[in-house]
Order: structure tokens, then sequence, then C-alpha cells
């Protein structure tokens, strides 16, 4: 069955025998344009429009249907058009959170610019995915701190996250940087490839099996598209020059995309992203980061705020260089983040005491 070849599976089929009414029909959203979106289905291609009951009763920018969503459908107009009833529950979902109101302020941190305060939501970039390709090239596109964001997001999503080096035929230290990656990348697969040069790409293609879907993820101009061409075996989708003098991408991907590889398997391209701003749970934050968190259950004391107290494990670390202090600032902020996102949530009075208190510990340990 065609639809299997898309992702579909007993879970999936479960979920619609629930909702479904008669000319209701099951479709993957391939393609997101304005206001309307693209459905695969068995008997072809349609261009949909989400019902009124749908959108009424959505609650959030992550209710309405996303590319890889299978929603449930009634085609109109002789199939050419369609009428989304329903959104079938997600098995994954790569989120990113997107400020939807007013009331935001940036504050400096260590010269950093964060963003608080305003109203968020959770927008999901890519559903039902299996596995997240997070690309970073290793030109000056080359950012530790930036891949931990995307290590965080994509464990969060639900799917399997897979680091993937691109433009290794431009990278003069691939052993140096290789290993700050698996540094930090504990328990994720790493593969350095050249796009390009079709250099590392069958090593990909193992995660690509029919059914499955793969998700690429990264700033512009890293090769996103690039690896899709390659994975396609022909250059169907559009790619473009990065700028020389920071190697940035410019934005040539404009729209997500799903796409079926001939020989089997799903792939999604998304448009390069500015900024990653995290959403995701504690627990995430938690295990990504466990050796500082580890190094913090070695403190003397048990609520220790790695301030002032003696016997922290944290501050140790930190002065003997074997945390670097980079990656624990970057963990601080990421715990702010996603305690602001809770914080929405929940009791944002708590949260901004946390808040204060965390800005002095990251300056504090900074100055040691
Ligand atoms: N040197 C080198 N260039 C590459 C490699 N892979 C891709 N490129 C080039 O990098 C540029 C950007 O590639 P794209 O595939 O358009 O990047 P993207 O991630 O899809 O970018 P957006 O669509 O803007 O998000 C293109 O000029 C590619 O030819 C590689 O392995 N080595
Ligand atoms: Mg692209
Ligand atoms: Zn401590």
């Amino acid at each position: 069955m065609y639809l299997n070849r898309l992702g579909w599976n007993e879970k999936f089929e479960e979920a619609f025998n629930n909702v479904k009414k008669e000319d209701y029909i099951p479709g993957r959203v391939i393609r997101e344009e304005k206001g309307r979106y693209i459905v695969q289905h068995e008997a072809g291609e349609c261009a949909a429009k989400v019902a009124g009951k749908l959108r009424y009763n959505a609650n959030s920018i992550s209710d309405f249907p996303a590319v890889g969503d299978w929603v449930v459908i009634k085609p109109i107009n002789n199939g050419e058009e369609g009428v989304i009833y329903d959104l079938l529950p997600r098995k994954s979902s790569f989120s990113r959170k997107v400020p939807v109101s007013g009331g935001r302020k940036v504050k400096d941190v260590n010269g950093r610019k964060m963003t608080f305060g305003g109203s968020s939501e959770e927008q999901v970039v890519a559903a039902n995915i299996d596995v997240v390709f997070i690309v970073m090239a290793l030109d000056q596109n080359f950012n530790l701190r930036r891949l931990e964001r995307y290590i965080l997001v994509a464990w969060n999503s639900g799917a399997t996250p897979v680091i993937v080096l691109n433009k290794i035929d431009m990278c003069d230290n691939l052993a140096e940087k290789l290993e700050q990656v698996e540094e930090i990348a504990t328990g994720v697969e790493i593969h350095c490839i050249s796009a390009l040069n079709k250099d590392g790409i069958e090593a990909l293609r193992e995660y690509v099996g029919d059914g499955i879907t793969v998700g690429l993820f990264g700033s512009s101009g890293v090769g996103k598209s690039t690896i899709i061409n390659c994975l396609l075996q022909e250059e169907q989708l559009l790619t473009g020059a990065v700028r020389e003098s920071d190697s940035k991408g410019r934005h040539t991907t404009t729209w997500r995309e799903l796409l079926l590889i001939p020989t089997g398997g799903i792939v999604i391209d998304t448009p390069g992203m500015r900024e990653l701003q995290v959403w995701s749970e504690n627990e995430a934050l938690d295990e990504i980061f466990e050796d500082i968190t580890e190094l913090e259950s070695q403190c003397k004391f048990n609520n220790c705020s790695h301030n002032t107290e003696p016997g922290c494990a944290i501050k140790t670390a930190l002065k003997e260089g074997t945390l670097d202090y980079e990656r624990y600032e970057n963990y601080k902020i990421m715990q702010i983040e996603v305690g602001y996102l809770q914080g929405r949530i929940g009791d944002r009075k708590a949260y901004s005491e946390k808040e204060r208190m965390y800005l002095k510990v990251i300056k504090k340990a900074k100055n040691l």
C-alpha cells in the first residue's frame, strides 16, 4: 500500500479508525504553503484547508497541522482540494519556541542576548519524524553551543538525533573538531561527510528506509538540501551559495517539504533557522548535560547554588578546567529558557526568583 511508503503504520491506522466517517481519508502533509497544506494520500495529492471546527478548537499553533503530520481529510472538487477535519496524534515533533505577542525583553547575559517575557508558544517545525539529522558545517558555521541547543531540542522531539558534520572538504582540523563534538554529544552518532563530493553519503543512507522519516535541521547554508539531493540521486532541491566572509547561507529553502526517496524512505527538508529557541522539558536538558548534573550531585551541600558554598564540585571543576566554562554557561542559559517555558505554564513568580539566582551564578562562575 502506498501509504506505508509514506510512513503510515498500525498506530496511525488505529487512531484514524477512531475518528473516521464516510468520505474521510488519511493523508500526510508534505508541504505547507500560505494558508493551505499540500496533502499526499493514497490516490494522489490535494491542496487542503483546515476545517472551521479544527481551527476553532485549536488552543495554540501547535494544534494546527505541520509538515509530516497525518491528517484526516475529505476530498472535494474531484479530489483536487480537501478539507482537514482532524490531526492524528503525533509520534514525535521537532518543536521550537516562537514568540506570539509583545512584552518581550532582551537581556544581556554575559554579552549574549537572551529573550525573556512576552508569551511564547510551541511551533512544530516537523512532525512524525523518526530520525533527526542535525546538520552543521565544518566552516565558520561550526559552533558547539548551537549544537548543544539542537541536541536538546532533538532529544526532546521523541526522534533519534544523529549529528551530520558536513563540508569536511573545507576543514583542515577535522580530528580536533570531531573530538570537541564527541565530548558534548554523548550517545549521539556522528557522521563526517562532504555532500559536495558525495563523500560519506552511503553511511547516511543506513538511516533511510521504507516508512522511516528523516528530518534535516540546521542553520542556513550548512548543506541540508544538498544532502537530500544526494539521497534522492538527483538535483531536485534548490541549493544556494553561502557568503564567503562568514559562511552564512542565504535562506535558499523557504518552506518545509516532505519528499519520498525512490529507493524507499522519507526526508523532510527545512529552511535554515536563524535561532533555535529551545522547546524542551527539564528532563531532556539534564540528560544531555549529565556531566554537569553528576558534578552537582557531588557538591557538599544538597542544595548548593555553586555560589559561595564550600566543597562545591562545580566551582572546583570550572577552576581545574575539567568542566568547560562555555558549556556550563550554555547549560545555565538553557536551564533559564526551559524554566521560563515551564514558568509560563506553572508558577511564574517562583521562576523569576530562580532566574535572578541563575544570572548571578553565571556571572560569578565567569569571574572565577
Ligand atoms: N564545500 C562544500 N560545500 C557544500 C557542501 N555541501 C553543500 N555545500 C554548499 O553549501 C551551499 C549551501 O548548501 P544548501 O544545501 O543550499 O544549504 P541548506 O542547508 O539547504 O541552506 P538553506 O536552504 O538556506 O537552509 C551550497 O553552495 C552547496 O553547494 C560540502 O560538503 N562542501
Ligand atoms: Mg535548503
Ligand atoms: Zn556546588
